[in-house]
């Protein structure tokens, strides 16, 4: 991977929230995802590499774009393995709520792990925790190592947590140590992300979300510094989740075994779950943000704002695009 592919990757996820964010607020979740998913696909086959989807829409049968295996990109250049997530928050999205994006991480060939469609309990923490905290610890210690490493006093930090059942002994032993909880909807990306920042007024992001979605955050935080750890949940009694009504334990744990996840209760750390020797992070609001904005349409141009996270170039980049409409009169600056 080269620094030109930032651009191009910057460009593929503000294209993806554009043909999501018109269909923001209209309740129709998979339409918005398929119309990101199109639009991602679209921008990826642009540019010159021999692009690989690890972490997509799903298995080949099941779904009829960037599903895993998906070779995408015009086929000549550096290999390049994508985790991606066209449309993070599909709710959010189709309910016009904050924190839906777009979002991918890429990798040299072999750089990401193929994270199966499961559970993983997180661990996201700010630079100055890196490897303090730790997902072995109780959320009562971490939150002490938290206010330790931060200087800040307890009843001053705030925690993210998905709002879940499964959170409840969680949330319940978070608000015991007198730190505040941010319950969320959805969108734990995100979340995981701005505990990378100072600012944010997030401090820690605990619990269970998706795995392959773990994945992503892993990348944008190992170029950025920040703490991840991800373990996969298996146990149903654990992730307390209709979709897994009819499964159990012991077939989940076969499941793996057939991936060839045999050590299932590994704590990953971030440069396991991104191992590559680069990584990129790519994320465009689809409706606004913690990081930033969502799409926003305008008689004479569309705007998107996007963060892209390199270890090429060690940066985080705050893009504004103004997307110029043919005939444009008048832009305004901001
Ligand atoms: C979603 C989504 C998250 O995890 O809720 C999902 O909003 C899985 O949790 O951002 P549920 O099945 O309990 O809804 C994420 O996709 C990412 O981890």
């Amino acid at each position: 991977m080269d620094r030109t592919l930032i651009q191009e990757i910057l460009e593929v996820v503000e294209q993806a929230a554009i043909a999501s964010a018109h269909l923001t607020g209209l309740g129709k979740k998979d339409e918005a995802d398929a119309a990101a998913v199109e639009a991602m696909r679209k921008r990826m086959g642009l540019i010159q590499m021999q692009g690989r989807i690890v972490i997509g829409e799903g298995e080949r049968d099941e779904a009829p774009m960037l599903y895993i295996g998906e070779e995408v990109g015009t086929g000549s250049g550096p290999g390049v393995d994508f985790a991606v997530d066209p449309c993070e928050g599909t709710n959010l999205c189709a309910n016009s709520q904050r924190g839906s994006m777009a979002v991918l991480a890429a990798s040299d060939r072999g750089g990401l792990f193929n994270a199966p469609d499961f559970y993983m309990k997180k661990l996201a923490a700010p630079p100055a925790a890196k490897g303090k905290v730790d997902i072995r610890k109780s959320p009562t210690e971490n939150i002490q190592i938290l206010s330790d490493c931060l200087g800040i006093a307890i009843s001053d930090l705030t925690l993210v947590v998905m709002d879940r059942a499964r959170h409840k002994d969680l949330i319940a032993e978070i608000r015991s140590t007198g730190a505040r909880v941010q319950p969320i909807s959805d969108g734990d990306v995100q979340a995981a992300i701005a505990c990378g920042f100072a600012g944010t007024g997030t401090h820690c992001l605990m619990g269970i979300g998706a795995a392959p979605e773990g994945v992503i955050s892993a990348a944008a935080m190992r170029a950025l510094g920040g703490h991840f750890q991800g373990q996969l949940v298996y146990d149903p009694a654990v992730a307390q989740t209709q979709e897994w009504a009819d499964y159990t334990k012991e077939g989940n744990i076969a499941r793996l075994n057939e991936m060839g996840i045999t050590e299932v209760d590994k704590i990953y750390e971030a440069n396991e779950l991104a191992s590559g020797e680069n990584v990129v992070f790519a994320g465009s609001g689809i409706t606004d943000g913690l990081l930033f904005d969502g799409v926003k349409f305008e008689a004479d141009c569309t705007r998107t704002s996007s963060l892209v996270i390199s270890t090429l170039d060690s940066s985080a980049r705050f893009t504004n695009t103004i997307h110029i409409k043919d005939g444009a009169k008048s832009i305004s600056l901001n």
